[in-house]
């Protein structure tokens, strides 16, 4: 099927006026464009991939210029879905960093356009037991609301026999004016695996700021982090999670920046910071047969 034609028959199915709209991306993909007032987000099927959220006349998410939905790889910016593991696998290095659903099409449940926000739910399109490292009957679901500000969430069902194993991200970069400019408020206190640093378990004491690569577990208390950015223009952006004990803080700088190749532009690690959301490291979840978890994200911006 066509792009074109899976947008106008996703359209025909799920569309909403002026609400939720389907068309075939200039990306190489299938995209819902969410509407909500005068606030915007954009979903990708392929990966169930936030895009874009428009907010306030601004993009609050960073999306690399080189992005494609059609190169049979994650995408670089937005929000990466990492599910059903976060970072490498744990015994199974030959398996994609990251999990195994934000390179692969996912399909529409269902579409909502309700007075407080619009809506997608998206779950994996196709049968997984082929899938080498599935755990055996795991099922995920995204869904994301665009209202007064962007609720994303990230259901796992276990429908099968045996207990798994569950760490999991929702892998969000956020546009900033300059990185110079950014502090992140709100893990204080909280303490940290350092990836650049064999991860080495630290504290940190204060606000986050950038002058070189972060790469950081944040653990326990992350339920409610503040990112400042001085601009110009100044803004604040609020990251209220459940379901979530930990959180990621990543900039590449320059040299990680050039190795990962994809990030469109040499100065592009200066306009971009990743928060996510997540369980990883200590935090890993057992979820036993029947039973689900939700790990969830609400994204708002003065
Ligand atoms: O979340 C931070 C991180 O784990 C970094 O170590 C870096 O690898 C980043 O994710 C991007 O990973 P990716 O597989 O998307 O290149």
């Amino acid at each position: 099927m066509t792009g074109e034609a899976q947008a106008a028959d996703l359209e025909r199915r799920f569309g909403r006026a002026g609400a939720v709209r389907f068309e075939a991306s200039p990306l190489g993909g299938t995209v819902a464009h969410l509407t909500w007032r005068d606030a915007q987000a954009s979903v990708a099927i392929f990966g169930a991939h936030v895009l874009r959220w428009k907010a306030n006349g601004r993009e609050q998410l960073w999306l690399s210029p080189a992005a494609r939905l059609d190169a049979g790889k994650a995408v670089r910016g937005g929000i990466p879905v990492c599910w059903p593991w976060f970072g490498p696998h744990e015994t199974r290095s030959d398996l994609p960093a990251h999990g195994l659903v934000r390179a692969r099409p996912w399909r529409v449940v269902e579409t909502v356009a309700e007075a407080d926000g619009a809506g997608i739910t998206l779950a994996i399109a196709e049968g997984t037991a082929h899938i080498d490292g599935w755990p055996e009957g795991a099922t995920a679901t995204l869904r994301v609301v665009l209202g007064a500000g962007l609720d994303v969430s990230l259901e796992t069902y276990n429908a099968g026999g045996a207990p798994m194993r569950l760490t999991s991200a929702l892998h969000t970069y956020f546009a900033v004016s300059d990185i110079a400019s950014v502090r992140v408020d709100g893990l204080a206190g909280c303490a940290y695996l350092d990836k650049l640093d064999d991860s080495a378990r630290r504290q940190q004491d204060s606000a986050i700021r950038f002058a070189s690569e972060v790469d950081r577990i944040y653990l326990g208390d992350t339920a409610h982090i503040e990112l400042h950015d001085d601009g110009p223009p100044a803004r604040r952006l609020e990251i209220a999670s459940d379901g979530s004990r930990s959180a990621i803080v990543w900039n590449p700088w320059i040299e990680k920046a050039v190795r990962l190749g994809d990030m469109g532009s040499a100065d592009a690690y200066r306009h971009m910071v990743c928060i996510e959301t997540a369980n990883a490291a200590d935090d890993a979840i057992t979820l036993a047969p029947g039973a689900r978890h939700t790990l969830a994200a609400r994204y708002a911006a003065d």
